[in-house]
């Protein structure tokens, strides 16, 4: 007979680290000054700091009550019209390569669950084959590839002198890799930098790619957070895929339709014939039918309803530039409040060149730590603030903040 002890079976499992950016979240909420200010995490908030619901989401929510939508699974690749939604959105109404039906489309938990998808594709059909990551990234990527199993290294992205892309460094590093290799490229408003590749760059970018033979991975994460403009956003992307380069592309409707907790993406596997498409797309499913069966229908449906219905795309369109506006705004004012107070005349226009929903400020880890200690403005310690989360009125405390933790912080 078994004897019950109270030595646990787990006495083993040590304590995991807080996460770098979902941890943010959990100190902000434990503190309990009235300045507080949560920049950590990439959600977009109203000027009086409060989560937003997009207007065109409710409307979706409100049709998809009225048709009575049921909860019955979906297949494994999830909703028909939200994959036909979703393909024409990132590369367009009238492309070439979803007319050919050379894209495999299987909808995702999300950004992350979409990549993590991806990876275990290159995991099972590509084992050893590394990945190369921006250095440096958003600080998921490395986890998501670490636990698919695939192994991957830095490419020079950052380059902190000239607080601008190091385009050289980052060619280098892409031609120096192993032919063949995958490279995860942010297809807008790379996070944490804010810096994106010139059209220009683009194009030499891709060229180098397809010299090595390699496979450019998107993450597409922000498709109209860049510009404003979600065609705009996507262009990268369309640029390699019309240059008839099989891509792998995550999406996510996290930010751009603010439906962060529904877990709602797609990967797409642009592939160089329908019949590898076909055989793609079953390998997908056969991945996702173990991990998780088969996706949520909800965020789908919304989706759907948005993006596949004229009247609401629109609308979904003046969101999308009201919310970057928004955050356009914060950053001028921001630059306007460091510029004035600084009296040492450094640069900070950094601020209003970098796009998205972040700022790389540049400070270090203890820079960030005083940000938090003293001052109750939380951030990740790569020294990223998120401007989805200011508003006009905290813009001169943030300043302040900065200016003090740059100058008396080493
Ligand atoms: N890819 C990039 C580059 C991201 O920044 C994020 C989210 C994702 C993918 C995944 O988001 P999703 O799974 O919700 O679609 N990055 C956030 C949140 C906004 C996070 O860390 O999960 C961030 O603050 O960096």
């Amino acid at each position: 007979m078994a004897v019950a002890t109270n030595v646990s079976r787990f006495e083993g499992v040590k304590m995991a680290p807080p996460d770098p950016i979902l941890g943010v979240s959990e100190a902000f909420k434990a503190d309990t000054d009235d300045l507080k200010l949560n920049l950590g995490v990439g959600a977009y908030r109203t000027e009086d700091l409060r989560p937003y619901v997009l207007n065109v989401v409710k409307k979706a929510e409100n049709m998809m009550l009225e048709k009575g939508e049921n909860k019955e699974y979906l297949p494994i690749e999830g909703l028909a019209a939200f994959i036909k939604a979703t393909v024409e959105l990132l590369l367009g109404a009238d492309n070439d390569v979803t007319k050919q039906g050379r894209v495999a489309t299987v909808q995702g938990l999300s950004g992350t669950g979409s990549l993590r998808l991806g990876a275990a594709f290159i995991q099972r059909y590509f084992p050893g084959t590394q990945v190369l990551i921006s250095s440096p990234t958003w600080g998921n990527h490395k986890n998501i590839f670490n636990d698919a199993g695939v192994p991957w290294s830095e490419y020079r992205y950052y380059d902190s002198k000239t607080v601008g892309l190091d385009f050289e460094g980052m060619l280098a590093d892409i031609k120096a890799a192993p032919s063949g290799s995958f490279v995860l490229l942010h297809g807008c408003a790379h996070n944490p930098t804010g810096i994106d590749p010139t059209p220009d760059q683009w194009e030499k970018i891709a060229d180098v790619i397809q010299e090595k033979n390699h496979t450019t991975f998107f993450d597409v994460a922000y498709q109209g957070f860049a510009s404003g403009s979600l065609d705009e956003d996507a262009s990268s992307v369309r640029l390699f895929v019309a240059r008839g380069m099989e891509v792998f592309v995550a999406q996510s409707y996290s930010k751009n339709l603010g439906l962060y907790a529904e877990r709602i993406g797609a990967i797409n596997v642009v592939c160089s014939s329908s019949e590898v498409a076909n055989r793609v797309k079953s390998q997908l499913k056969r991945l996702a039918r173990p991990m998780y069966s088969n996706p949520p229908v909800h965020g789908a449906q919304i989706v759907a309803n948005v993006v596949g219905n004229p009247v609401l795309f629109d609308e979904w369109k003046s969101e999308m530039e009201l919310m970057s506006g928004r955050i356009k705004g914060v950053r001028q004012r921001l630059y306007a409040n460091l510029s004035a107070k600084d009296k040492s005349g450094k640069d900070w226009s950094f601020v209003l060149r970098q796009i998205g929903m972040f700022s790389f400020t540049g400070l270090n880890k203890a820079q960030s730590e005083n940000m938090s200690s003293k001052w109750h403005i939380y951030m990740t310690k790569d020294g990223r603030i998120s401007l989805a989360g200011l508003s006009l009125s905290k813009c001169e405390y943030l300043a302040d903040a900065i200016i003090d933790s740059y100058y008396n912080v080493s």
